[in-house]
């Protein structure tokens, strides 16, 4: 099938407008400050709208958050707070937002862990393999509650981000141009990961062949055969089309996508009461929002990609995913070396946790 790409597409490949517009918008920043004047004035803008930038297109689930956010955000504000929505393209790579948020240029995104992991080590929790539970409510329950979100957000804090939620969009499902039923499969294949190396090194464990890239590269890699595979939820992959460049959708349930959102700390506190009330507020009356809609639009999305294509969709046996599950774990050795004892503690808090609410 002949792939189109839809407007979103078209920019976020467009990779030379990524590094111009954000200079462009980082420079503006800077002479707005040299001049002694506020940056948002310089810009024409209000000191009181919020920028938000996306890590996915629109239409994604990120930005079902965003544009429910904003609607929230702007009721409740009373028309005070204005928020502005990027979508994937218009700013940068994941990288370079969650850079923006921490230079202040802009005051909120989504920072996914399976990016964010290389500047925050602890972050890297969420994308551990065979971690989280099967049953996807019991995880959306320990993440609103969990002792270990307090100490991951310390570790934010450390690098001026104000971790305002975390946030799970799905099962992890691998594609690929062939199939993936044991751990014998994943020999020398060449998977597209996010940037963390503790990704990297997880995918690495199974004998794969990891090749981190942003998420802008992926169909391009895909379509010139520069990559065997990739791995992302199924919302995802139907949205950036992954589907029709690929032979087989492999469901193994082996790790949750989970993305967190974040504004600068210095934005977070210098926030006036009301403002930070209405924040918080929002951001903790949207969890169940996002979970039920990340939960419907990834079964609407798998029933698109099945009518629209011959794809090949396997589900693993609980006894082959089993037989993953060393392999995998073998990535919970390297984030306990590189997240060190904080994060060893949050891994630990996490999995007790997860059992717990499990028994319940
Ligand atoms: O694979 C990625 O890089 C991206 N995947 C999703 C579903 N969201 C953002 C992330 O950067």
């Amino acid at each position: 099938m002949q792939w189109t790409p839809s407007p979103e597409q078209t920019r976020e490949t467009t990779q030379p407008q990524v590094p111009v517009r954000l200079s462009a918008l980082i420079k503006g920043i800077a002479l707005a400050s040299s001049l002694g004047v506020s940056a948002f004035a310089s810009a024409g803008v209000q000191a009181d709208t919020w920028r938000f930038a996306l890590e996915e297109v629109s239409g994604s689930v990120q930005d079902a958050y965003a544009q429910e956010f904003k609607q929230r955000i702007e009721k409740a504000s009373e028309g005070d707070i204005d928020v502005e929505i990027y979508p994937y393209g218009a700013l940068g790579t994941s990288s370079q937002l969650t850079e923006l948020v921490q230079s202040d240029a802009i005051q909120l995104t989504f920072a996914s862990p399976g990016h964010l992991a290389s500047v925050i080590p602890e972050a890297g929790v969420f994308t551990l393999h065979f971690l989280f539970s099967d049953d996807n409510a019991v995880n959306e329950k320990v993440l609103g509650n969990s002792k270990a979100i307090d100490m991951l957000s310390e570790a934010y804090t450390e690098q001026n981000l104000q971790l305002l939620g975390v946030i799970p969009e799905g099962w992890m499902v691998w594609t690929g141009n062939r199939d993936i039923e044991k751990p014998a499969d994943m020999d020398g294949f060449k998977i597209r990961t996010m940037t963390s190396p503790i990704l990297v090194e997880t995918y690495r464990g199974y004998g794969a062949n990891p090749t981190p890239l942003p998420y802008s590269e992926v169909y391009s890699g895909l379509q010139l055969g520069q990559i065997d595979g990739q791995v992302n939820p199924v919302f995802a992959i139907e949205e950036m089309s992954f589907y029709e460049v690929q032979d087989y959708m492999i469901q193994a349930k082996q790790a949750q996508f989970i993305t967190t959102l974040v504004a600068s700390s210095d934005f977070y506190s210098g926030l006036d009461d009301d403002q930070r009330q209405v924040l918080d507020k929002v951001t903790n009356e949207m969890r169940p929002y996002i979970f039920e809609k990340q939960e419907q639009y990834n079964a609407d999305r798998l029933e698109k990609i099945k009518k629209d294509s011959d794809i090949k969709i396997i589900t693993l046996t609980d006894e082959q995913r089993d037989a993953f599950r060393p392999e995998g774990e073998k990535g919970w050795k390297v984030f306990r070396e590189q997240a060190g004892e904080r994060g060893s503690k949050i891994l630990d808090t996490l999995q007790a946790d997860i059992k717990a609410a499990e028994g319940e």
